[in-house]
């Protein structure tokens, strides 16, 4: 039989938690034929609603399921695990602005990254949720000097997945023949969905829909999409959240469809002039546990307007949490 991988979810009381967790122990992640222990961690705040989240885990008798260890310590959570999803942060309240968001969430993830560098196995792979994604993860990457840099990742698949079903919708097509959308940038609204290169059912974006409406509504619905759910349904997105970091661990695990490409926040060595060292997504092919940035993709004036404009804002993160990066 297949040995078990051990697997960490951060802040597994939480929306996404609770989303991720069944669907992790179903096998949707790493397959049928794959055990999995799930190692989870939470605060101390958070320790009793979890102990319920076991019990449900345990309830469903998941054939695949070969443990689950709750812990509000990092170091026992990352003990031996192969893949992370770090999750939990502290949620944006109303009084706050990003900065204020990236100064609270920070040492989350120096101490997150510090407890990785010196107790996950050495294969360890991990996607950072909890917001800002893309700076905790540099945070994190940062604070774990063992671990190369390219194993640390943020999520804005969820933003491709969104982007897919508008263009789906749009051509009154299925969201599985939609290809070849990358999403640029940061995952926050100034996040560039690149529907220049994308494809549906084969064809160019571009020769199917007007610019206007690409330009347009579609790059607005799919940047205020997070806020449009909170309107709707009074919590941000939890299970379409944790869906897109299946997706995302599943694609670098298994591998993307051949001639298609993914979004995956990824440390930037400066391709496509993207300084070196922020942690940027891309349009990235994958598998195996690895990367590589696709390449020769061109830009127009439009794109490269809105790529320097995702890149500065990620600049101007990094110089937020520069004390927290020596
Ligand atoms: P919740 O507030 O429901 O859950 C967060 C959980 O994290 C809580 O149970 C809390 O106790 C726990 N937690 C807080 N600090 C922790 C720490 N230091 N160690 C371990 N656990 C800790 O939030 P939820 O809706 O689950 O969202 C989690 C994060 O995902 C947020 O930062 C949110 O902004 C972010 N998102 C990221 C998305 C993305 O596309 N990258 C989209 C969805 C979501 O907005």
């Amino acid at each position: 039989m297949t040995a078990p991988i051990r697997v960490s979810v951060t802040g597994a009381a939480g929306n996404i938690g609770y989303a991720l967790l069944f669907r992790l122990a179903a096998g949707d992640c790493y397959g049928k034929d794959q055990p999995i222990i799930l190692q989870l961690l939470e605060i101390a705040p958070g320790m009793k609603a979890l102990e319920g989240v076991v019990m449900e885990l345990l309830d469903s008798a998941f054939p695949l399921l070969h443990g689950v260890e709750i812990s509000d310590d990092p170091n026992k959570a990352f003990s031996g695990i192969n893949q992370a999803f770090l999750v939990g942060s502290r949620p944006r309240t109303k009084d706050m602005n990003r900065a204020d968001l990236i100064s609270a969430n920070g040492p989350i993830f120096t101490g997150q990254g510090r407890a990785l560098n010196d107790n996950a196995a050495d294969d360890v792979r991990v996607i950072v949720v909890g917001n800002p994604c893309n700076t905790n993860a540099l945070i994190a990457a940062h604070s774990a000097p063992g671990i190369p840099k390219d194993r640390f990742h943020a999520m804005t698949r969820l933003d491709e997945n969104r982007a897919k079903a508008q263009l789906a919708k749009k051509l009154s097509a299925l969201p599985g023949e939609v290809s070849n959308l990358g999403i640029w940038g940061n995952h926050s609204d100034t996040m560039y969905p690149d529907f220049a290169h994308a494809r549906v059912r084969g064809q160019a974006v571009t020769e199917q829909v007007g610019q206007d409406w690409l330009q347009g509504d579609f790059l607005k619905t799919v940047a205020t999409r997070g806020k449009a759910i909170i309107e709707a349904r009074g919590a941000s997105s939890a299970a379409s959240a944790a869906s897109a970091a299946i997706d995302h661990m599943s694609t670098l695990w298994h591998g993307n469809a051949k001639g298609d490409f993914t979004s995956m926040g990824v440390w930037s060595e400066g391709q496509y002039g993207v300084p070196k060292g922020l942690i940027f997504s891309f349009p990235v092919t994958s598998g195996g546990g690895n990367w590589s940035i696709v390449e020769g993709l061109e830009h127009d004036e439009f794109a490269k307007a809105k790529i320097a404009a995702t890149t500065q804002e990620l600049l101007n993160e990094r110089e937020t949490v520069k004390d927290l990066l020596k």
